[in-house]
């Protein structure tokens, strides 16, 4: 091969990698272009200096000579294609992606406030030193009843004052009921444990009551259970003063009202107030003497205190939510506001 045929095709190969090396928009057709021309097995440049040993041997310097700047002439290139393709790119995405925009954000879940308002009135008293304590939901007559001090004859016992299962002589140990306080648990939990006790249950009871603003069929009770040597009903009202100022702020203000519980004596209604008139929050009382002989307590050593408020009714005070209702309508717009 003459030295002029070697130099027109190590030109023409010049000018068509140059252009091929230019003319790559992205990486991958730049690659495409650097196997093509400049690829080690068998791009076209290999196959030039294949050539090159055909060339006379009085002209290889100079052959060799131009060959090796067309090399070093396209390894540049190749260069400077890549910072091109390089910067194009960073180019593009910053067009694309503008950090002052609002995201596209999703929708995020929420628990329900009562949830929210159990969690939270189980860590209030967690730090007053109670631990939960549960019981199931569908009970029987000894612990809804009996243990409590109602006996058979008493009215809380009327089927129409409570959601009787159907179960009445089918299932032993029968019949059933779903609970209508959680006072139920404070005879579980006694029945299984030695004083002292310090417990809280929250959990859900029912009852056949029309729903109104502050009446729903299914509501949910906080129950405290305290029992100890030398426990005084100033002991109580200190417990739920503490509570009620922990849930509502500094100017909430508790009152006792003189009550009937077959189950504590003394027994009292507890009004609380914040912001606005008084509202029922539940029941208390110093635990019945015979309650706590029943579990097998000794009476005359140790003595306790227990209460039951209306969960419904805490959080609808603290939220301004004027009918208890709402909590049970599923309603997004009034949820989303907790
Ligand atoms: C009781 O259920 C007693 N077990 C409370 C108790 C516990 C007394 C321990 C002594 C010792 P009462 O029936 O009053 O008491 O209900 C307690 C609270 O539950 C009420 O004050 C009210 O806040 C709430 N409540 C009662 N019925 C409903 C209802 N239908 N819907 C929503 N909340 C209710």
């Amino acid at each position: 091969m003459s030295l002029a045929a070697f130099l027109a095709e190590l030109d023409e190969l010049q000018s068509a990698g140059q252009r091929a090396l230019d003319e790559a928009q992205d990486a991958a057709a730049l690659e495409a272009a650097r196997v093509e021309f400049l690829g080690a097995k068998s791009g076209r440049l290999k196959a030039l200096q294949k050539q090159l040993g055909a060339v006379p041997p009085s002209d290889k310097p100079a052959a060799g000579k131009r060959f090796n700047e067309l090399k070093q002439a396209l390894d540049a290139a190749l260069e400077g294609a890549r910072q091109r393709v390089e910067s194009q790119r960073a180019a593009a995405v910053d067009t694309t992606f503008d950090p002052s925009l609002p995201g596209n954000t999703r929708p995020l879940g929420r628990l329900h406030p009562l949830t929210q308002t159990i969690q939270e009135l189980q860590e209030i008293m967690g730090r007053l030193g109670f631990s939960v304590a549960d019981g199931p939901e569908v009970e029987d007559e000894f612990h809804n009843f009996e243990a409590l001090n109602i006996p058979a004859a008493h009215p809380a016992r009327d089927p129409l004052e409570n959601f009787y299962l159907s179960t009445a002589g089918k299932v032993v140990g029968g019949p059933y009921l779903l609970r209508s306080q959680t006072s139920t648990v404070q005879i579980r939990v006694m029945e299984q444990t030695r004083p002292p006790v310090r417990v809280i249950s929250l959990g859900r009871v029912y009852r056949p009551d029309t729903a109104d603003a502050t009446h729903y069929p299914m509501f949910h009770q906080i129950e405290g259970l305290l029992v100890d040597r030398r426990v005084t009903m100033a002991d109580l009202k200190s417990v739920l003063r503490l509570f009620a100022q922990s849930y509502f702020g500094g100017d909430v203000h508790i009152r006792f009202r003189p009550s009937f519980f077959p189950f504590t004596e003394p027994s009292v209604e507890v009004d609380m107030t914040w912001h606005q008139g008084w509202i029922e929050m539940g029941g208390a009382g110093m635990v019945d003497p015979h309650v706590l002989a029943a579990v097998g307590y000794d009476p005359d050593e140790y003595t306790g205190f227990a209460f039951g408020l209306g969960v419904e009714r805490v959080c609808a005070r603290r939220h301004g939510v004027a009918d208890i209702r709402d909590f049970y309508r599923n309603d997004v717009r009034f949820l989303r506001q907790f």
